[in-house]
């Protein structure tokens, strides 16, 4: 008997040090958390920050171009992403995937949408009739209504910063056969955006901005245009035409592959991290209504839903 115990104790010793992963502590070593330029992102990225550093971890936040980043972490530099949008960065983080080194660690909740639209004023003004139908934009007396000093007399559509998409939109906008009646701006950032939306209601004029949901618009009367549908391999950049909008796109997260061994806790707790639409909505909202800091926001948040976060970390 006393045999056996000892030959069970060793064997559930050598079990343990073996799979000790699951024991292992977190290395002290920071995690390196990305920020980019969206307001959500930010905040969630001072969120899950807040989570790690709760659970013992040292973390480090880095400034990152968000399409270079998925390079970043496949190499190490960065070691997570927490919002992988499918329509904006689906490209780059799979030819990341390909080449190994990054780890698709699940989706949100949240679903995606990332496209162009307008806030529900201008449909109330009967500045454009037929949208949210893209084919209303074929109308010359839609367009005129979009003009703006800038615009060389055609409807002008504002996209936002050109490290999100490249020329997607404009691309579509000649494809779909609109080029002669409207002209595409990029926006500096994500506030210029919103500046336009200001700008426009109060000057009377119609307007049309690249947009997504989640975000703090999601509440506030904006409506996305309906293009052709998006299937895999429409756009330019897969082979196709491009005359089609954006997917019904997936919200994922993304892990450097060493991640889980370095830092087992808080790996584990990352995979379980899933936030839904009105989540991400609350963390844009805290900044871009209430004009709180990036920082403050995410603590606002993590101390409003501790019933959300604490059991990821468990
Ligand atoms: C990646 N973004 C949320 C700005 O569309």
């Amino acid at each position: 008997m006393k045999k056996l115990i000892s030959t069970l104790s060793a064997a559930v010793i050598a079990l343990v040090s073996f799979t000790g992963v699951s024991n292992a502590a977190d290395s002290k070593k920071p995690i390196v958390i990305p920020t980019h330029n969206w307001s959500s992102q930010v905040v969630m990225a001072y969120v899950i920050g807040g989570i790690f550093e709760s659970m013992g971890n040292n973390v480090k936040y880095v400034p990152a171009d968000s399409q270079a980043v998925y390079e970043s972490i496949r190499i190490g530099d960065v070691t997570i992403s927490h919002e992988v949008w499918e329509s904006a960065f689906g490209k780059s983080f799979t030819t990341a995937l390909e080449k190994g080194g990054i780890l698709d660690w699940g989706d949100h909740e949240a679903r995606t949408l990332e496209d162009m639209g307008y806030p529900n004023w201008v449909a109330e003004k009967g500045l454009c009739p037929g949208l949210p139908d893209w084919t209303a934009l074929k109308n010359p007396d839609c367009a005129k209504n979009f003009v703006t000093p800038d615009s060389g007399g055609k409807g002008r559509m504002l996209e936002g910063p050109q490290s999100w998409h490249g020329d997607l939109i404009p691309q579509r906008v000649e494809a779909l056969g609109l080029g002669d009646l409207w002209t595409v701006k990029f926006a500096g950032g994500a506030d210029a955006l919103w500046a336009e939306l200001a700008a426009a209601e109060k000057e009377g004029r119609g307007t049309i901005i690249f947009n997504w949901t989640p975000n703090f618009t999601d509440g506030a009367g904006f409506t996305f245009i309906d293009f052709p549908p998006y299937t895999a391999g429409c756009r330019p950049e897969d082979g196709g035409d491009g005359k089609c909008g954006s997917p019904d796109g997936y919200l994922k997260k993304a892990v450097n592959a060493d991640f889980p061994k370095t830092h087992p806790a808080a790996a584990a707790a990352f995979k379980k991290m899933s936030f839904s639409t009105s989540h991400i909505g609350a963390m844009a909202s805290l900044v871009d209504i209430d004009k709180l800091s990036h920082e403050d926001a995410a603590k606002k948040w993590l101390a409003d839903n501790e019933s959300v976060w604490k059991p990821f970390t468990k």
